[in-house]
């Protein structure tokens, strides 16, 4: 199978799994000797978007910087892997146009789930009034209208997303089903 570059997108309320999933299928595209970063949200905002808020504004340039370097990988044939809340709909879209081979993994979870989770304990902060503009608290969630997957972290183990969004990959013809 002749190998092309590609973004695997993962969008989801806070705790819903993105960077859990995203390091899964790292090894899995790694595992396949793919070139692979992983663009993490809260790692991008200690260095590339270092600064950046919470204001619609701000997360827009967020996703804006991180799909443009995800642009770049895709380009020189690697994978990346974006693992964001990018909660807005019409900036995930111009990142999908942007980078061209787009594949956008809806991280579904029940708020009330992800607010049992609270892996940082912002939840309980946001809900006590502390955190302003708090994604699924204070703040809006678009979820994608046409994701190429939709995984269900409550109901189903990290293995069968990540078999779901592999089986995906390899249907739209970028990886090759057995590493
Ligand atoms: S995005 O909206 O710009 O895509 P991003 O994924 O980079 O968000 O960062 C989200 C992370 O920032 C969360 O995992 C959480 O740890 C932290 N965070 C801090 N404040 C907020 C907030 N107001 N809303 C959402 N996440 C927040």
């Amino acid at each position: 199978m002749e190998h092309r570059g590609f973004t695997v997108w993962f969008t989801g309320l806070p705790c819903s799994g993105k960077s859990t999933l995203a390091r899964a299928l790292e090894q899995q595209v790694r595992s396949r000797d793919l070139p692979v970063e992983v663009l993490d949200g809260d790692e991008m905002r200690q260095r590339l978007t270092k600064g950046l808020g919470f204001s619609k504004v701000d997360r827009d340039e967020n996703i804006r910087r991180i799909a443009y370097v995800a642009k770049l990988l895709t380009r020189v044939g690697a994978v990346a892997i974006v693992a964001a809340v990018s909660p807005y709909r019409e900036i995930r879209d111009e990142a999908r146009e942007e980078i061209g081979n787009f594949i956008e993994v809806y991280v579904k979870c029940p708020l009330e789930e992800c607010i049992r989770r609270d892996v940082k304990g912002l939840y309980a902060k946001a809900l006590g009034g502390e955190i302003p503009n708090f994604t699924g608290i204070s703040d809006p969630y678009e979820a994608p209208m046409r994701p190429e997957v939709t995984v269900e972290t409550e109901s189903e183990g990290v293995g069968e997303s990540l078999a779901k969004i592999l089986q995906t990959l390899s249907q739209l013809g970028y990886i090759a089903t057995m590493p």
